[in-house]
């Protein structure tokens, strides 16, 4: 942890570049909005890959709602910086890596983290908030959940499928935050392209998302399908809803406040999203892990906490488990 006396002037935290651990979609959407004041952090290989020639990396939305045949890309420039060797004080980080490898990104660039760095945490799932919080707590933590669609089709290459929300809330603030740090980080996210809004108690809508995540993803797994088909195919429906029933009586149990019945909900995003692969179909069918045990795993981790039995969030991680995804 890197601790010096420039960054307590607001003006040096006004700014500091905006870091991105993690580039994929949303990392790289977020570089896109925060560009020319972002960098996003690279392994080493694809740093070189990337930064050898004589054209500077770019990055490239294209915007793939509303408009048909698709927009033309519009393009900004990006800078990348080494991750092994990236040496300057880092004192706002976005991270948008997948939940299981966020600690192990952290780690790797914990040298270079001033000691009133402000970190964003941006992923499905929970439980890797807590990881952070417990093994990085001289930070100040934000957490967020957004109905953003997108997708990489390269490296920097980026499909804006959708329009959503982004929520965004304190975690964790340490014993040193500032608040005029804190007043400029969340100035500097609204006034980017995302529509982005900050809540005091980000936790419920963290496990709204996360009980809509346990409810769908999963499911796309087990039965190969794309999100819109759990609603069309009577036997997947009533997977759907049988999880749901289950995780509203743990959502109750838990005193998580809902609008909705949750029910309700899942099937108005599955309506919405009728089109989508889910992202963990999408680590399925790429070979990377899933999120899946920060989704249905916290879950039934918690019940087990909480001495509840959750039948059907265990057949399901036990019938994908046999078909080899965890
Ligand atoms: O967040 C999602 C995901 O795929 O992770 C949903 C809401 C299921 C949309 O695909």
């Amino acid at each position: 942890m890197i601790k010096t006396n420039t960054a307590h002037c607001a003006e040096h935290f006004q700014a500091a570049p905006w870091f991105i651990l993690g580039g994929g979609a949303m990392g790289c959407l977020w570089a896109y909005d925060l560009s020319p004041n972002s960098i996003i952090l690279v392994k080493p290989e694809r740093y070189r890959h990337y930064t050898s020639g004589s054209t500077k990396p770019l990055i490239t939305t294209q915007l793939a709602y509303q408009q048909t045949p698709f927009a033309s890309p519009n393009t900004r420039k990006c800078k990348l910086a080494n991750i092994q060797n990236y040496t300057s004080p880092i004192l706002k980080l976005i991270v948008t890596t997948k939940a299981q490898d966020t600690v192990a990104a952290l780690e790797a660039i914990q040298h270079t983290l001033h000691s009133h760095a402000h970190i964003l945490l941006l992923q499905n799932g929970m439980g890797s908030q807590q990881a952070v919080k417990k093994q990085f707590p001289g930070y100040t933590l934000w957490c967020g959940s957004t109905t953003q669609g997108a997708y990489t089709t390269d490296f920097l290459h980026v499909v804006h499928a959708g329009l959503g929300q982004t929520c965004i809330g304190p975690w964790h603030l340490s014993t040193e935050t500032n608040p005029q740090y804190s007043a400029i980080f969340q100035q500097q996210l609204i006034t980017q392209g995302q529509q982005v809004t900050f809540i005091n108690d980000i936790l419920p809508l963290l496990w709204r998302k996360l009980a809509v995540n346990a409810c769908v993803n999963g499911l796309t797994v087990l039965f190969e399908c794309k999100n819109g088909e759990l609603l069309t195919h009577p036997k997947h429906l009533k997977w759907v809803k049988t999880l749901c029933q289950e995780t509203a009586q743990f959502l109750d149990y838990k005193r998580i406040a809902y609008t909705k019945p949750l029910f309700q909900h899942v099937c108005h995003v599955l309506e919405q999203t009728a089109e989508n692969y889910s992202s963990t179909y999408m680590d399925v069918s790429h070979q990377r892990s899933t999120e899946l045990m920060y989704i249905n795993g916290f879950i039934l981790s918690e019940a087990k906490r909480l001495g509840l039995s959750l039948p059907t969030h265990t057949t399901l991680m036990a019938q994908l488990a046999e078909k080899g995804i965890f």
